[in-house]
């Protein structure tokens, strides 16, 4: 015969196993999920990702990181495995940015006051060294400057992103090769090398970004962007090549969520969809880290301070679960 009181206590035993989850549910229902951003390999974006990181702890949501490149992230945004993408660059991702929109995949939040530029840079005193530029039918005359074996074909540095530099380089009969570094790290360091010896650097570059304010320089101009130039291979300096002219310029700065944050997260869609970045905003958080060599967090916080007063207009609203 069963005991009684075993029955009373297994009873009541499950009952206790059933209930913890809703007890936890309705102590505070965020701990149930983690909000998780992405960070990409560049230090405006990773600063500014874990400001808002800061912003939604303050409001007691869990948060955690997830480094992932700019290229690889729009499958984990539309699955959900990251939540939103504070930084989209017109370039880089616009392509993939454009086709996941319209599929549905992901969903914009509107577009930062920051305007952009990404292309090839060199610092200013590259002009005294290589006369023409910024004017790109100048990179040919001066092709063995940029060279880093002492042929005639020079060195253009980028980093872990695509822009469809061969295609120019064929398309314009540039007499250089790409040499791709592994992330922006590697670029400042290249950079600042040829800069202490005034040697000719042509690399990769973009703005807003820390070398506004401190390194002086020029983005070289490539033939006028047009989309066609991106669709149409005959149209342009080239008949067999797209791509044959500049990265669109002047192009605002995205933000970029899963589908289902809106209904899962609303004030937190609601917070991505108040911030609005500025280039002083993105060249700042870039140089905390890149110049000033705090680390990411700390930079965060200072950013915080510095903007606190934007800050608080984003995320100063009443929301239902903000707690
Ligand atoms: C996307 N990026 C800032 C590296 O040009």
């Amino acid at each position: 015969m069963i005991n009684r009181k075993y029955i009373v206590a297994e009873i009541f035993f499950m009952v206790t196993l059933l209930s913890l989850p809703t007890a936890a549910l309705s102590s505070n229902p965020k701990d149930q999920h983690n909000i998780v951003i992405p960070l990409n390999g560049w230090s405006s974006q990773k600063v500014i990702s874990r400001a808002i990181g800061n912003i939604l702890k303050k409001k007691n949501y869990r948060v955690s990181y997830y480094s992932i490149s700019s290229k690889n992230q729009w499958g984990a945004l539309a699955r959900g495995t990251v939540h939103f993408q504070i930084e989209v660059w017109p370039n880089s991702t616009d392509n993939q940015f454009n086709k996941m929109l319209k599929l549905e995949k992901v969903i914009a939040a509107g577009e930062h006051s920051a305007m952009s530029i990404e292309d090839w840079w060199y610092p200013d005193y590259v002009e005294k060294l290589c006369p023409g530029l910024p004017d790109w039918r100048a990179l040919n005359k001066c092709s063995k400057l940029f060279s880093d074996n002492n042929t005639d074909r020079g060195v253009y540095y980028s980093g872990p992103w695509d822009y469809n530099d061969s295609d120019l380089i064929r398309g314009l009969h540039l007499k250089f090769n790409i040499k791709r570094l592994k992330n922006s790290e590697q670029l400042w360091t290249i950079l600042h090398q040829a800069e202490k010896e005034k040697r000719a650097i042509m690399m990769f570059n973009w703005s807003p970004n820390w070398t506004d304010a401190r390194i002086p320089g020029n983005f070289v101009k490539f033939p006028d962007y047009d989309s066609q130039c991106e669709s149409d291979i005959s149209w342009g300096y080239s008949k067999n090549f797209a791509n044959d002219c500049e990265n669109p310029r002047n192009g605002h700065l995205h933000k970029a969520v899963w589908p289902k944050l809106k209904t899962n997260y609303p004030c937190v869609m609601r917070l991505i969809k108040r911030v609005n970045l500025t280039n002083l905003m993105i060249a700042e958080a870039a140089a905390l880290v890149d110049v000033d060599k705090f680390t990411e967090d700390k930079a965060a916080n200072l950013w915080l301070d510095k903007f606190s007063e934007d800050v608080l207009l984003w995320s100063n609203f009443t929301c239902k679960s903000w707690s």
